[in-house]
């Protein structure tokens, strides 16, 4: 039976980590794959989570089943991170949110529960969009087309070439936006743009599709739900995908959830029903430990504040490295990378060759995705000015 299958590719991402742990180079450098680093490369757990899992393991007294929803308490408080405080979709009981493993698992719930509401629908995702969108969506049996989104050549978004498009679509379409810190680009919509974008899915019909694995990253944990809450709260229906995975660091233990946003309770509560049907065919239940953290932190006053601030750390970092990237090459006399400066989060387009990029990798042990696409997080004082200088050198 298993004699016909082909070899397939590995995640390119994941075999990039991969090829990077073999390198021995003593600079190497790995800008590859979305994971924060600090300022000694590494990947420690934050304080706040340390001291959130401490508490819950020293409350937890059963490793029996959880429900299906998730880890109790967590999904409540998502809701509030998400959405904010007494947001009126919230109020009046419209959203349906359940834990997800991470937020592969709520994008892959998402495309079932949409797949059973509507069997040929057609979800629209960003020119480019990160690359597990496709199979995540796409193997769930929806179909996928894309919209214009990122101008390599002004760095920045297309955003009237976005309209023409979205103008098109109608009830029948779902819109994949990501919610902020863009990947694989960076460059996010202002909040001008989002508005203009809920006149027009309320105009059009179609329902906008948020991925939110960044929240935190871009420009604080308020500001950069601003486009999401908006939208519910001007359309009736909106779909949001939430990862833990990076502003609370819990990549390894699959936390997330999926919101629905619907258009009456009585829809919410059929939504709900569904999405637990959804799990029940796939995992039956999420993993319940880096929920049960999220919940004992963003329960608690004090733990909470904590990992505000180590998520304002995180990001303040990040800004700190691209503008020291945008100087670094302007001293060497490429004055035409200020835009990493402007755009958000982990990710950016240095705007090389696949040739550069290979050079990068071959010549210095430099580790990007073959986009150019590089994890800001990767840099730090001690790598940068050889960063600067091996980037300057394949562009000679
Ligand atoms: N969406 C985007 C845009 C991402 O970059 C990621 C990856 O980190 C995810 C969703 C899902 O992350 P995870 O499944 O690790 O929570
Ligand atoms: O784009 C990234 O690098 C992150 C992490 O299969 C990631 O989103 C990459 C590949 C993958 C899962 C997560």
């Amino acid at each position: 039976m298993f004699n016909q299958l082909d070899t397939l590719a590995a995640d390119p991402i994941l075999g990039l980590m991969a090829a990077y742990q073999q390198d021995t180079h003593p600079q190497k450098l790995d800008l590859g794959i979305g994971v924060y680093k600090n300022e000694e490369g590494l990947t420690p757990v934050l304080e706040s989570v340390s001291e959130g899992q401490n508490r819950h393991i020293a409350l937890e007294n059963t490793k029996s089943y959880l429900n299906p929803a998730g880890y109790p308490g967590f999904n409540e408080a998502m809701q509030t991170l998400i959405f904010g405080e007494a947001h009126p979709a919230l109020m009046s009981h419209r959203v349906a949110t359940v834990q997800t493993p991470g937020g592969c698992g709520a994008l892959r719930v998402a495309a079932e529960l949409i797949k059973r509401a509507m069997a040929d629908v057609t979800i629209w995702v960003s020119d480019p969009t990160w690359a597990n969108h496709i199979p995540l969506l796409g193997d769930a049996g929806l179909s996928i087309k894309t919209y214009p989104y990122y101008d390599p050549k002004n760095k920045g978004v297309r955003f009237e070439d976005m309209l023409e498009v979205l103008a098109q679509l109608g009830t029948d379409d779902i819109v994949l936006l990501h919610g902020c810190c863009h990947n694989p680009c960076g460059a996010d919509l202002s909040k001008e743009q989002w508005q203009t974008l809920a006149g027009l899915a309320l105009e059009r019909g179609f329902v906008p599709f948020i991925d939110m694995a960044y929240q935190g990253f871009g420009d604080g944990l308020e500001d950069d739900a601003y486009g999401l809450r908006l939208l519910s709260e001007q359309l009736p229906e909106v779909i949001v995908a939430t990862s833990c995975s990076k502003n609370f660091g819990l990549y390894r233990e699959r936390t997330g959830c999926i919101s629905f946003v619907c258009e009456s309770e009585k829809a919410m509560k059929a939504t709900k029903s569904q999405l637990l049907s959804v799990a029940r065919g796939i995992y039956s239940m999420p993993p319940a430990h880096g929920a049960a953290i999220v919940e004992a932190i963003l329960n608690h006053s004090t733990l909470r504040e904590q990992w505000i601030q180590e998520v304002d750390g995180m990001r303040k970092r990040m800004q700190g490295l691209r503008s020291a990237f945008s100087k670094g090459m302007a001293i060497r006399g490429h004055d035409n990378f200020s835009f990493i400066e402007n755009e958000k989060g982990m990710f950016s387009f240095l705007g090389l060759t696949p040739q550069q990029v290979e050079a990068l990798r071959v010549r210095y042990s430099i580790y990007m995705i073959n986009s150019s696409r590089v994890n800001i997080a990767g840099i730090s004082s001690v790598n940068i000015d050889y960063l600067c200088d091996s980037v300057s050198e394949v562009l000679e």
